[in-house]
């Protein structure tokens, strides 16, 4: 909105060259106790941290090039037919800590914060960060809603389930392998879109196989399409489980769509599909937490990578802004439609 002394206030609907860069120039609120009483719908967190990478860096600028460089498209979903900050209390709570080089004390600052959100009853989003910070973030939320009782759904050209890499047990292709042998997340709702590509080697998917995982390569979405397996992911994941964590890997794009990031691996999905698989979990799953990782600006080009990573935290917000207004009895306004 614009003040009457012409100063342009913050806010969603502002451009985001302008002010201060929180995401989506929402309300920055990084501290537990503003939090607390306002407890709100989503509280998007940072975790700059990119030192788990085997390849190459600048996932640690993920975060702040996902608040400044991302334009602002608006805030009515022309889909849903929804004014999605109507509906959806969203804030930003700033960066979780992870000091330069200490792994260990990092992944512990983002569990802490994470947990606290999580415990609100507030969904935490985490923009990242190499994936090795799902490790920490996912066991916050687990402090929060129960060890064993999450379910997972991870978009990822890779499975990021070895058990060790170069002696790294905390590396960005292991935390999945983490979560589930610590208990932390479900193997058997533990279900991987996009996988593509060389790696990792068979004795890794029998370890998977062993602890009920499901996979669904990049094959089986160019044969079938993207829509049924998303449809088929949902219903895996949610079988018998009642809080979810979506894991978005943003190099499950073609690195045509985001080369932006660490580990680009050619014949990946179009930002169509994933923006619209990433609605369809936040309108039909039990999400109580998200991330967006690997989102690495050294290697983008015009922003291609920033701005598809930011529409994913769009989708989210908008399926769960859709949900809450059709509890409410609400329906789509123009020109959006109730979604199949
Ligand atoms: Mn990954």
């Amino acid at each position: 909105m614009t003040a009457r002394n012409g100063d342009r206030e913050p806010g969603p609907d502002a451009p985001g060259y302008a002010g201060l860069a929180t995401f989506c120039g929402l309300p920055w609120l990084p501290g537990t106790e503003a939090l607390a009483a306002r407890r709100p719908d989503v509280a998007v967190v940072g975790a700059p941290f990119d030192i788990s990478t085997t390849h190459r860096p600048g996932a640690r600028f993920g975060p702040r090039a996902m608040r400044a460089n991302a334009y602002n498209p608006g805030t009515y979903h022309l889909d849903l037919g929804i004014e999605i900050f109507d509906w959806l209390d969203v804030v930003d709570a700033g960066d979780a800590h992870c000091p330069h080089g200490l792994t260990e004390a990092s992944h512990r600052n983002i569990r802490a914060k994470v947990a606290r959100i999580a415990g609100l009853g507030t969904i935490p989003l985490v923009i990242g960060g190499d994936h090795s910070i799902t490790w920490p973030a996912a066991t916050g939320v687990a402090d929060a809603v129960g060890w064993g009782e999450l379910g997972l759904l991870h978009f990822d050209a890779h499975a990021d389930t070895a058990d060790v890499i170069d002696g790294n047990l905390a590396s960005h292709g292991t935390p999945m392998r983490r979560l589930i042998e610590s208990g932390a997340v479900r193997g058997r709702n533990f279900v991987q879109v996009g996988l593509r590509g060389y790696w990792p080697p068979p004795d890794v998917f029998a370890w998977m196989r062993e602890q009920e995982m499901t996979w669904h390569l990049m094959h089986e979405i160019w044969e079938r399409g993207s829509r049924d397996v998303v449809v088929d992911a949902i219903a895996q994941a949610t079988d018998g489980c009642r809080a979810m964590y979506l894991s978005v890997d943003i190099d499950v794009l073609d690195p045509g769509f985001a080369p932006g990031t660490g580990t680009p691996e050619p014949g990946g999905m179009t930002p169509a599909d994933l923006l619209r698989a990433v609605r369809q979990i936040a309108l039909d799953t039990p999400l109580v937490a998200a991330d967006i990782v690997e989102v690495s600006p050294p290697y983008d080009h015009a922003e291609t990578t920033v701005n598809s990573a930011h529409r994913v935290a769009m989708e989210v917000f908008a399926g769960l802004a859709y949900r809450r207004r059709e509890a409410a009895g609400g329906v789509p306004d123009l020109p959006g439609s109730a979604p199949a």
